[in-house]
């Protein structure tokens, strides 16, 4: 198999999730460090336009979005699996409440309490892309007190759960509901000043905390973004082409597409043509004159395809 290559960048807490999974795996991989604003001129050639971090690539082979990542990581290198004891399925939905409303709550703590101090392009741009246009981060400043209680209870949810003397939130194993919590745990306690100060009630949690920890993240080398396209430019996508008869779309192999982000920072869409289309997952090919041909992988939760051509592929 061709090598692991993220693109991501430290601070990034998406891409700290990504990072606790290769070390769940002890995987070796390829890091590649990318802007933290747009424009990412040498991440675009890959993703066709989609912006967010982190993106995985193997070959010619591009994941966006973590939960299609972790899918394709487990897929490719399944032990240790990431649903010890058949935790399988029900874990994807807790991801639903952590990618979601909990880490709009956390971004919601973080940005509102350096809402003084962010720079402004910054503050712009993730203002847009995580509250949409009207986006008032002096707003969610005021509303800290509110957001604490409802950060506040959600990890004690996350407490209860150890209590019971588990090492791990499925048992004597790490799992993905691991990798899902505690890079929440990793943003508040990183980047918001009070964020050591409202865990230390959580006993459990960090004791749990430093477990994770320890599990590492692999083993990085460092590539730069221009070895990454070259490594793109002279692979082959490993993506076969698949349809499903009983899609709800009707989406079938052959299909112009373009894929959003279906949530309130949406993006620009990516082009391509449909090569691989399951309940879980869409892959399409496309073009660009850096890197040849690349397929790119999206997952169907949490995104939106729509048919450009009516008329055929
Ligand atoms: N649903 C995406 C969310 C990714 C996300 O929001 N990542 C943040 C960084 S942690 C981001 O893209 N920030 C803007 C950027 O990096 O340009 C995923 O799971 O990968």
């Amino acid at each position: 198999m061709p090598g692991i290559i993220l693109h991501h960048y430290p601070q990034s807490p998406v891409s700290e999730k990504v990072r606790v999974v290769l070390g769940m795996k002890g995987l070796d991989w390829r890091s590649v460090e990318i802007p933290r604003l747009p424009p990412k001129p040498e991440l675009m050639p890959l993703t066709g336009g989609y912006r967010r971090t982190p993106i995985m690539q193997i070959g010619a082979d591009i994941y966006c979005d973590s939960q299609c990542i972790i899918r394709e990581l487990e897929r490719r290198c399944p032990q240790p699996t990431l649903y010890p004891g058949g935790g399988a399925g029900m874990v994807w939905g807790i991801s639903r409440w952590t990618d979601g409303p909990l880490f709009t709550l956390a971004l919601s703590l973080v940005l509102g309490a350096q809402a003084d101090e962010l720079p402004e392009e910054f503050a712009a741009d993730r203002g847009r892309l995580y509250f949409g246009p009207d986006y008032n981060l002096k707003a969610l400043q005021q509303d800290i007190p509110h957001i604490l209680a409802q950060l506040r209870a959600q990890l004690g949810w996350m407490e209860q759960r150890l209590r019971t003397g588990r090492d791990f939130m499925l048992g004597a194993e790490p799992g993905l509901p691991d990798a899902l919590c505690y890079y929440l745990v990793w943003f508040i306690r990183g980047r918001y000043a009070g964020g050591p100060d409202l865990l230390s009630e959580f006993s459990n949690l960090l004791a749990w905390e430093d477990r994770v920890r320890a599990l590492g993240h692999g083993r990085p080398t460092s590539m730069t973004a221009n070895e990454a396209l070259a490594t793109a430019g002279a692979a082959t996508s490993e993506t076969g082409t698949h349809s499903d008869a009983g899609d709800p779309q009707g989406l079938t192999a052959g299909w112009q597409v373009a894929v959003v982000p279906d949530d309130i920072g949406g993006g620009p869409p990516v082009v391509g043509e449909i090569v691989h289309v399951s309940t879980e997952q869409l892959a399409i090919r496309r073009r660009d004159e850096r890197v040849g041909e690349v397929v790119v992988h999206f997952p169907r939760v949490g995104y939106r395809v729509s048919r450009c051509s009516p008329g055929g592929g």
